[in-house]
């Protein structure tokens, strides 16, 4: 059925009739919201078509289906990417004429999905985006947070959180399917089966159970007719739940109490980065999402199909970290207690539809659970932990005879005072693939934390580098630089085969061309300095070089050494004013997690240093230190075109891969950093004459920790004691040397992440790159060669990876 029109006047009229028929209102008397909405509905019509197409063509061929299921999305705005991929973009500029309404007005109201907290949940989105665009049959499961990811707001230089209120003018982009909703039970009772003689089938009886309400959302690919889905679950009361006779008797607090109970399982995104939350609500947001899902994929497993058997060779589920994990004992309990299938042939069928990507090496980033929390919430499911580890732990025996201290180790449980769940060791143990997310990564994962699992299971173990996808990351969010690419290229064919860009290469050695690139960057310094002005009233010079610094604030990726450094070039420049500086527009973008305290101390003592740097009259003219406020997917696709220099400068052995290092490169932003995670890749491939390097390497950062001292750093270093004395010496906090003592303590005391001792090969590391910057031809073609060697990097690329490694899924191509 085709129901919309390809013209431009089609688009024009269909938008006039939804706003009169869906928001009932008119072009004169439409509000900034009206207008928005009518304008992402129209083009989200644009889409039902292939979608409905691409249901059918799945529907025809019963292809093997990837379910990607993940606790966190971060997909961005949507409204200029469905206009790029329905081939309406052209039309926005008109259109937002007829509407009466600014196209900067419109933009505003197009809020991100802030369903995330950092890569992993982008990485998400990237993978979805490239497995529409390869024409894989894939859904992605996930969580309808009422409130995302926090907003991020300064006050007096501390970070406040405010509630990420998303939905408040309604999502045009999603819809609802009542229809499918599943009931899912928590706490209650097992028992046994009384017809089962092994006692492995059991029956659990919930003390409480949730609806899950789903809605999907469109990912359509790029260049082909493919449209897939992501699907949501938000929790609602079971209807019995309200309770009409305590309302009756005045009771009003009572009478709704189940509601609230129920819906505050999807109401906020735990805003945490690589810690662990020991939270029961927490928990229940895992288990609610991967009950959901696991029933909406065994509801259309069996559209087409009959039996068990062919379950795997229909279903692949990805694990998404270990946060999803417990679908692993879900699918077992739903074989072998709902649909009574025997053990063993569950468990064949369940190691063969799940596998697990891990993204860290971080001990506390590895998720473990308390017995007797589970016991309590999901008491059927950790009696099938039991069973799988009883059994799985047979097998470690037989392999290593006798070798208790390997059962130990290699166990589900972990034994101690309060004995808890490993969630990573049922991930590996419930799958067939297992996959790290760079190579480094996978190397250390093999090598460290999933070791003896490695050497157990040696075939089970791959790397799938990450990608980023080229259609949001360069053709979005820097138009001018993708106009120059095609007109190089001849084509738009580079962004769907990145790895075209390489033909740039040519292009260094014409002067014309370089000149253009660099005029395309400083158009987007331009652009960028006009949003920092508007959100922090700071000036920035589009001349000076553009120095990024954008992730989540963590310890491990090392923004205080980052700051070292500026604190050196600031007094570097107040002792010498005359010296020959290049002029530097520091930029940092980044959350703290609410309850990391350290890493909110840093990002008040950056707003302080950035204010020390603008208040003084000398260094401010060479020097500018922004923090941008509330970054998040939106503002990444501002500030990552206007880079010049990305920081990539964690502690080595400590990233297990980075995502917007590679988006950096990229558009041309050469990166200084060090070699940890997805780093290493990219100085292979954009030539190490293209890449600053500088620190310890995984090896010796390992070997340096045994006896580290950071005072021996501070102590032998004039520059660095004068960076570390200034903070402690209150110049940032006009005059209080308490406020920012912890920062200091920190560093000298265990310096965790051995900033000190890499600060000297940083800061000197940053006078290569002055110097490189001041032959602007050279810094030109480097920029050029970044982006041309970065076509590895697509998530296209990852998402092939999967699917040759790990998917075996086949493309299904929807006719148009
Ligand atoms: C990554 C997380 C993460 N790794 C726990 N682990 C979370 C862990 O809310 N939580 O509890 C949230 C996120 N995130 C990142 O994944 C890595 O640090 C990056 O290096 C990597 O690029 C990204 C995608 O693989």
């Amino acid at each position: 059925m085709r129901t919309v029109g390809g013209t431009l006047e089609d688009f024009e009229r269909d938008l006039i009739s939804n706003l009169y028929y869906q928001r009932g209102t008119t072009v004169e008397s439409a509000s900034g919201p009206d207008a928005y909405h009518t304008l992402a509905v129209t083009v989200r019509d644009r889409l039902v078509d292939r979608y409905a197409r691409t249901a059918a063509a799945h529907y025809a061929a019963n292809p093997r289906f990837v379910y990607y299921l993940s606790a966190e999305y971060l997909l961005g705005r949507q409204l200029r990417q469905n206009l790029l991929y329905t081939g309406t973009e052209p039309w926005l500029r008109p259109v937002a004429e007829d509407l009466g309404a600014p196209l900067e007005e419109l933009e505003a109201y197009d809020v991100e999905p802030g369903l995330g907290n950092g890569g992993l949940g982008r990485l998400a989105a990237c993978l979805l985006d490239s497995m529409a665009t390869l024409d894989i049959p894939a859904v992605g499961y996930g969580i309808r947070y009422e409130f995302g990811i926090f907003k991020q707001a300064f006050r007096d230089g501390a970070q406040v959180e405010r509630p990420d209120d998303w939905t408040f003018y309604g999502n045009p982009w999603e819809f609802p399917a009542p229809d499918d909703r599943q009931v899912v039970g928590f706490y209650g009772t097992t028992a046994r089966s009384l017809d089962d003689p092994t006692g492995l089938r059991r029956q659990w009886t919930p003390g409480e159970t949730v609806r899950g309400e789903p809605s999907h959302m469109l990912v359509p690919g790029f260049g082909t007719q493919t449209v897939n889905m992501i699907r949501l679950w938000r929790a609602r009361a079971s209807r019995e739940s309200f309770d009409l006779s305590r309302f009756s008797a005045g009771q009003y607090k009572e009478a709704v109490e189940d509601i609230v109970r129920a819906e505050n399982i999807s109401k906020v995104l735990y805003p945490d980065d690589s810690t662990e939350q020991g939270r029961e609500l927490r928990l229940k947001q895992q288990y609610f999402l991967v009950a959901c899902s696991l029933r909406d994929i065994i509801r259309r497993y069996r559209l087409r199909n009959t039996g068990w058997d062919a379950f795997p060779a229909k279903v692949v589920v990805q694990l998404n970290d270990t946060h999803p994990v417990m679908a692993i004992t879900e699918l077992m309990r739903l074989l072998v207690d709902v649909y009574r299938v025997d053990w063993d042939l569950a468990w064949s069928i369940t190691r063969r539809t799940f596998n697990y990507t891990c993204h860290t090496l971080l001990p506390e980033a590895l998720e473990t659970w308390p017995v007797a929390l589970l016991e309590r919430l999901l008491p059927r499911h950790l009696e099938i932990i039991y069973s799988i580890n009883h059994f799985f732990l047979q097998e470690v025996a037989a392999t290593y005879p006798g070798d208790v201290d390997k059962l130990r180790r290699l166990s589900i449980i972990e034994e101690g005072p309060e004995r808890r769940v490993r969630m990573a060791h049922l991930a590996v143990v419930g799958s067939t693939a297992v996959n790290g997310v760079a190579e480094l990564h996978t190397r250390l994962l093999t090598a460290t934390t999933l070791r003896d699992f490695a050497e157990l299971w040696p075939y089970k173990f791959h790397n799938v580098t990450n990608g980023v996808t080229p259609r949001r990351f360069i053709r979005l969010a820097n138009p001018r630089l993708s106009a120059l690419i095609t007109d190089r290229l001849g084509d738009e064919g580079w962004l769907t085969d990145l790895e075209r860009l390489e033909r740039l290469g040519d292009a260094v050695d014409d002067p014309e061309f370089l000149a253009r690139w660099r005029e395309a960057k400083r158009q987007n310094k331009v652009d960028l300095a006009r949003h920092v002005e508007r959100s922090t009233g700071v000036v920035i010079d589009p001349e000076a070089m553009c120095d990024v610094m954008i992730k989540r604030f963590h310890e491990y990726k090392r923004q205080h050494l980052k700051l070292l450094h500026v604190i050196t070039l600031f007094n570097r420049i107040r002792e010498n004013p005359d010296l020959d500086v290049v002029p530097r527009t520091v930029l940092f973008g980044g959350k703290a997690a609410p309850g990391y305290h350290a890493m909110k101390l840093l990002i008040h003592l950056v707003n302080a240093v950035a204010e020390a740097v603008d208040t003084d009259p000398v260094v401010s003219r060479r020097l500018k230190v922004v923090l941008v406020p509330d970054y998040n997917v939106t503002k990444a696709q501002f500030i990552i075109p206007a880079a010049d220099l990305s920081e990539q400068i964690s502690l080595a052995g400590k990233e297990a891969s980075g995502t917007g290092n590679m988006k950096l490169a990229l558009n041309g932003a050469v990166t200084i950093g060090t070699l940890d995670g997805a780093n290493i890749e990219i100085r292979d491939r954009v030539g190490a004459e293209n890449f600053f390097l500088f620190g310890l390497d995984t090896a010796e950062a390992a070997d340096l920790r045994h006896h580290y001292r950071p005072r021996a750093f501070y102590e032998q270093d004039p520059e660095l004691r004068a960076a570390v004395d200034a903070i402690a010496s209150g110049v940032f906090a006009k005059g209080d040397r308490a406020l920012f003592a912890p920062v200091v303590d920190a560093m000298l005391g265990r310096d965790e992440y051995l900033a000190l001792a890499d600060y000297r090969s940083y800061v000197d590391c940053q006078e290569a790159v002055d110097e490189a910057w001041r032959d602007q031809d050279r810094w030109t073609r480097m920029s050029v060669l970044n982006s041309a060697r970065s076509g590895f990097f697509s998530s296209d690329r990852t998402a092939r990876d999967y699917c040759d490694l790990i998917w075996r899924v086949e493309p299904v191509p929807v006719p148009s």
